[in-house]
């Protein structure tokens, strides 16, 4: 051991004696678990019961399959979102009863019921898993489901590899949960703050999980980062030039060109800091020549291109849902286009504007000032060109359109007050204090609008069937009546010099403003309510919602031009593309027919558990650094290269479907399509979409 450690520590169990320390009493993790427990006890015995883990462990867990790895990617986005959820009702609901020297306390609390520590925990999760385990898995699943199909691929360039980054991924989340019941989290703020991070401030076990869980997870988003890079590069269709891209798969290139060259910072900084914590080397702390502004530095280097690596994905489906439901090309498809990659450059320039007031100068805060208002003008170009895509057009307000327009309302709110932070003047004011939270929740809420509108813009091309409408509609509505609730009187409360991070509220002045923030919360928690009803609702019907290729008449891209839901190999046989929105033009030329002249063998990658027994060693070797059980470490890590060993020797991991099997399959998709189509479900409410009204106004290539 290199390092002195506190507390317990012995070869077999590593630090896990740590955990008699734990406080189990507390009825807040008491709750977590049992709704874990009975929750994780339901699905087990529905699965055995329903004699589905044959069906599971085909279908989900070995497979490779770039759409249902996407679908795996959003359901555990979705999932940690949902706990995220609980950490903000937990943080808001301490905030508005704290207040005051008179407000009592519970629970080994001075106020409220969450103790200092334990609620410098709850915002740390909190934050942590909304970007990393839920918004980044939520967009990354998107791009995994919808980039091949957009370009006419029959699965990513690297099938393996990408379910390789959704099991890390799954780790990831994973170990977050751990953490929950085993030991305790970091409670140095999801930007782990230094030199708090170092062992001597934060002995325990918390930093640690915070970092093998960042770490791991980033391994996979670096690897998913260079499959969606090489899978646009090198699997675009025939035909398919970089000018007749569709937009959501340039801005899912742009973003994940920032991945690749942003998350390698991350893992260094990250292993930096690993050194400091295990090792007992000083690069972050002030003793021994350390420095712990390079941290701040290093993690903003990541942090800020980071946000603009989940934010282009959102402006890509914006850019795809506002088209389809204006029935009209997109405007200005080449200044989208470098608009999405000016956001991608200037990005890297402005990490400095996270920390404007520790002193750096004013020319170099003057620098970053203007770096960061330069990522406003491909930002507005982009707005603009949304506005004149709907400007004079037959706009239909189906709930992913309804998304899409409440993304942008959020994009130009949460834009201007970046606006504003990005003055030094002004950030000498408010940096530190709500209203910055309130700015970065505005632009992580057009994400999850942006998200939740896609969600139900591609359900059907997934799964074969519409989401219900109405229960949409309330979700959306009670959605957006929580989202203004919440955010108007934090923004407020910024201005009146409320700080972040409080767990007692030492002026009864905000308290009122303060319980509007938590009857906003409630109103999440009612559109969570007709989220699940939806779901509950669309499945039970899903016979009558199903549709044909084209779910909402009006689509435009190449996605649409195969079944839905979309056959394992996609497309039948590869796609030509003759224009920018090649489904529009097929559609304005009569050419919608799913049926090919003839059919040819397909070559399709085999299923495979190495990518999930992957990830399972990596969740042996994250928890056994995270407790210091050096064996159990080392086990698992030799197991890893052995199995990567193993499988680089194994040659047999593709096969062939004969073309008599693919047309046999097709007949069955076309016969199920045509009965649809008879019902009227083929084309929802926009059947009306004349081919000869979009031939007039479509602007060709
Ligand atoms: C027009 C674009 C934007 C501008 C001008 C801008 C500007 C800023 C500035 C100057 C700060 C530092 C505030 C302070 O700490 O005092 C900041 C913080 C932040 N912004 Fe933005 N921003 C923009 C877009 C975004 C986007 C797209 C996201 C996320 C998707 C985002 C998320 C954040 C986060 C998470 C923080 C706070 C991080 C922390 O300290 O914990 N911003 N923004
Ligand atoms: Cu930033």
């Amino acid at each position: 051991m290199l390092v002195d450690l506190q507390g317990p520590w012995n070869p077999i169990f590593g630090r896990l004696g740590l955990l008699l320390e734990v406080h189990y009493n507390n009825p807040v993790l008491f709750f977590a678990f049992e709704l874990s427990v009975v929750v994780g006890v339901i699905l087990l015995f529905w699965a055995t019961c329903a004699r589905k883990w044959g069906y599971i462990w085909r279908e989900w867990l070995t497979t490779v399959d770039h759409k249902k790895i996407g679908v795996m990617y959003i359901v555990v986005g979705l999932v940690m979102m949902f706990r995220g959820f609980f950490d903000a009702l937990m943080i808001r609901s301490q905030q508005a009863i704290a207040v005051g020297p008179d407000s009592p306390g519970v629970l080994g609390a001075a106020h409220g019921y969450l103790p200092p520590y334990h609620f410098d925990q709850v915002f740390t999760a909190h934050g942590m898993i909304m970007i990393l385990v839920a918004a980044t898995p939520i967009l990354v699943g998107m791009m995994n489901i919808i980039v091949p199909l957009q370009i006419g691929a029959r699965d990513m360039a690297y099938p393996y590899l990408n379910a390789l980054g959704l099991w890390f991924t799954v780790v990831s989340a994973a170990l977050v949960m751990i953490a929950l019941f085993i030991g305790d989290f970091s409670h140095a703020g999801w930007v782990g703050l230094a030199p708090l991070t170092e062992l001597p401030y934060s002995p325990g076990v918390g930093v640690d999980y915070w970092i093998w869980s960042i770490q791991i997870g980033s391994i996979g988003t670096t690897m998913g980062a260079i499959n969606l890079i090489a899978t646009i590069i090198k699997m675009r269709a025939p035909g398919m030039t970089w000018g007749r891209l569709p937009v959501f798969t340039w801005t899912s290139m742009a973003s994940n060109i920032i991945a690749l060259t942003s998350f390698p910072v991350l893992g260094v900084t990250l292993a930096l800091l690993t050194f400091d914590r295990y090792l007992g080397t000083h690069f972050f702390t002030v003793g021994l020549g350390g420095d712990l502004m390079m941290y701040t530095n290093l993690f903003w280097i990541w942090g800020h291109p980071e946000v603009y690596f989940v934010v282009l994905p959102a402006f890509g489906m914006l850019s795809e849902i506002i088209p389809t439901f204006s029935e009209k090309p997109l405007f200005g498809y080449i200044t989208m286009v470098i608009a999405s990659m000016a956001i991608a450059a200037v990005s890297w320039s402005v990490w400095l504007h996270h920390f404007f007031t520790m002193g750096a100068g004013p020319n170099v805060n003057a620098f970053f000032s203007l770096a960061t208002m330069l990522v406003g003008i491909p930002t507005g170009v982009k707005v603009f060109n949304w506005a004149f895509t709907m400007y004079r057009s037959r706009i239909r307000f189906d709930t992913p359109m309804l998304w899409a327009v409440g993304s942008m309302f959020l994009l130009i709110s949460g834009g201007l007050t970046g606006m504003m932070l990005a003055v030094p003047a002004i950030n000498y004011i408010v940096h530190n204090s709500v209203f910055v939270i309130a700015h970065f929740h505005n632009m992580f809420l057009l994400i999850v609008y942006a998200a939740f509108g896609a969600v139900s813009y591609w359900f059907p091309k997934v799964f074969g069937f519409k989401l219900d409408e109405r229960l949409g509609k309330r979700f959306f509505w009670f959605f957006t009546a929580g989202t203004l609730m919440v955010f108007i009187p934090m923004y407020t409360l910024g201005f009146m010099g409320m700080t972040r991070r409080l767990d007692y509220i030492t002026h009864p002045a905000w308290q009122p403003l303060l319980i509007a923030e938590m009857v906003g919360i409630g109103l999440y928690a009612i559109s969570i309510v007709y989220f699940v009803l939806q779901l509950v609702v669309s499945i039970r019907d899903r016979e009558k919602n199903a549709v044909g290729a084209d779910a909402w008449g009006t689509s435009r891209n190449l996605e649409w031009a195969t079944h839905s839901p979309v056959p394992f190999y996609n497309f039948a046989v590869t796609p030509i593309v003759h224009d920018r929105d090649e489904w529009a033009w097929r559609r304005q030329h009569g050419l919608t027919s799913l049926r090919p002249d003839h059919y040819v063998d397909i070559h399709m990658p085999k299923n495979t558990a190495v990518p999930l027994i992957l990830g399972m060693l990596s969740l042996a070797f994250g928890f056994a650094m995270v407790w210091r059980i050096w064996w159990l470490a080392a086990v698992s890590a030799i197991a890893m290269l052995i199995v990567i060993l193993y499988r680089s020797f194994d040659k047999d991991t593709d096969y062939i479907i004969p073309a008599a099997d693919v047309e046999r399959m097709e007949n069955e998709m076309l016969a199920r399509g045509n009965k649809v189509e008879q019902a009227g479900g083929a084309v929802g409410s926009g059947a009306y979409a004349a081919p000869q009204a979009s031939a007039k106004k479509h602007q060709g290539d």
